[in-house]
């Protein structure tokens, strides 16, 4: 009896164990699966840090930005890498210092992928933790390795350095191909009719915007001159593929389906979308329904039209079931410019608003407008609505998207600073070098320091202060936002140790 009472102890003890280790192993797949959330980054294309109601705008309505900014964090020094494109989007998926790479500048339709295969990017990160990943919207970081046959599969891309799937412009909307392309497919080209590309000169007999004004309906300030599209002339010059062109006035709309058909297609899965809206970057070519809304002219117009996608698409997310499992950032690759190169009443119909906010200088520039943009974090219910004047950098999110999800990855330039996007701490970055076409400066606590540049104080095209001077420039951002006063003859401490601080990163 003692014998069977014994082994009675034992099955039970052996059996409790067992149960005790089932449940242990039941808790860490729910403990794996609560750690991989959705993540979207929302990014728009030039949206300065004043034109949202939530930072201060009063002439122009985003009320969908303003409630994820409202329910979410809201940063008051959230920076873009550069003040312009190509480098601020090359940050955002290495989590590498764009001038650390000498291609990342302002790039043709037909430059070469500016992102090494090998290197690691967000999707890379997210892939080997089991997500999808998908990119939706404006790439501009290169295709192909020189000479792209845009009539066979143009690679390497978007699926090369980390996307699962790509459906994406190549540069810009001012720049040719004006065409989609799906996973390296141009959607929609006839190949009775293939499409040529070039930079450097046209194809024989082909209209341009220089020589045949009368066929275009909106009008080039500087640049953009060549090749006729929508009677909109680009950037570049394209033969063919004239099925396949994109209609621009449905380009958001077109992108907004895009995003919405990606999230329904992958909702059962731990996914990564990088939704990169083209609005407000010229040329500003609002839905018909969305002219005129604004009282601002094209470029108001697409903002209220952008913020009306970023409406939709959320509604998107409440339908399928997404927002409290879904973290959603939004920001802007670089800040606002006016005429940037085709006359739209940009300049003309601005009235009182202020697309910096209390900023100064705006795209191209070295100033805090150049990369100090609209920056929101977001996820129902685990985010408590809060402002942070935490300073963050899209170069962290590789860093901070990787403890999200239990990864290991790091990159040194970007800063892990989850518990800050999430609202829980206030312990940003402590500085941050900026880059604004091929020169750098520097913010360190309260304080910007630009170094001197020869070349011109204003960009005379765009009519903004690019930043450059012959002396050094120091300012106190705490007390002087618009960087009115130049302290650097005044605080002569203050500016050394900034310098030697930059110069340490820049590693001189
Ligand atoms: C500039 C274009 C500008 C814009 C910019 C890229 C001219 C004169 N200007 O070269 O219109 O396309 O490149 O903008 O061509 S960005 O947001 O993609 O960086
Ligand atoms: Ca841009």
């Amino acid at each position: 009896l003692n014998n069977l009472k014994k082994i009675t102890l034992i099955l039970t003890t052996t059996i409790s164990v067992i149960s005790c280790k089932t449940n242990t192993k039941d808790l860490a797949v729910n403990q794996d699966e609560s750690v991989k959330p959705n993540i979207i980054v929302i990014y728009t294309d030039d949206l300065g840090y004043g034109d949202i109601g939530a930072n201060g705008a009063t002439e122009i309505k985003t009320p969908n930005i303003d409630a994820l900014a409202n329910g979410g964090v809201r940063f008051t020094n959230g920076y873009a890498s550069s003040a312009t494109c190509t480098p601020s989007r090359y940050a955002l998926l290495t989590g590498v210092y764009p001038w650390k790479n000498k291609n990342a500048k302002i790039l043709p339709g037909t430059a070469p992928l500016i992102i090494d295969t090998t290197q690691m990017t967000i999707p890379k990160m997210l892939k080997a933790k089991g997500y999808h990943t998908g990119i939706v919207g404006k790439w501009h970081l290169g295709l192909g390795t020189g000479h792209v046959n845009w009539n066979e599969k143009v690679s390497p891309g978007p699926n090369e350095v980390g996307f699962d799937y790509s459906y994406i412009m190549a540069a810009t909307q001012d720049r040719v191909p004006t065409v989609y392309i799906e996973n390296g497919h141009v959607v929609g080209l006839d190949p009775n009719d293939p499409i040529e590309i070039n930079y450097k000169k046209n194809f024989e007999g082909q209209p341009t915007g220089k020589d045949n004004p009368e066929l275009t309906t909106m009008k080039w300030h500087h640049g953009h001159n060549s090749s006729i599209v929508n009677g909109i002339p680009r950037i570049g010059y394209m033969k063919g593929g004239d099925a396949a062109k994109w209609s621009d006035v449905d380009m958001a709309d077109h992108f907004l389906k895009g995003a919405q058909d990606y999230v329904k297609q992958h909702k059962n899965e731990p996914f990564f979308l990088y939704y990169a809206l083209q609005q407000p970057h010229v040329p500003r070519t609002p839905h018909p329904r969305f002219v005129g809304v604004s009282g601002m002219g094209p470029r108001g117009d697409v903002i209220v039209e952008a913020d009306w996608i970023v409406g939709e698409f959320i509604k998107t997310l409440e339908a399928e079931g997404l927002l409290e499992n879904t973290l959603i950032v939004f920001s802007s690759d670089n800040g606002p410019v006016l005429n940037d190169g085709y006359f739209d009443d940009a300049v003309e119909k601005i009235g009182n608003h202020t697309p910096a906010g209390p900023l100064r200088g705006g795209k191209y520039s070295l100033f805090e407008a150049g990369t100090r943009v609209p920056f929101i974090t977001y996820w129902k219910g685990q985010i408590q609505p809060n402002v942070s004047d935490a300073m963050v950098c899209q170069i962290d999110l590789l860093s901070s998207f990787a403890k999200l999800v239990d990864s290991d990855t790091r990159v040194d330039d970007s800063k892990e600073l989850l518990d800050v996007l999430l609202g829980k701490s206030k312990d940003g970055r402590e500085e941050l070098v900026i880059e604004a076409t091929s020169r750098t400066a520097f913010r360190k606590g309260d304080w910007a320091m630009i170094p001197p540049y020869k070349g011109s104080a204003i960009n005379k095209q765009v009519n903004i202060e690019t930043g450059n001077s012959k002396k050094y420039q120091l300012y106190n951002l705490k007390e002087d936002i618009g960087q009115h006063h130049n302290l650097a003859n005044s605080n002569p401490e203050k500016l050394k140790e900034l310098i030697v601080a930059f110069e340490l990163i820049l590693g001189n």
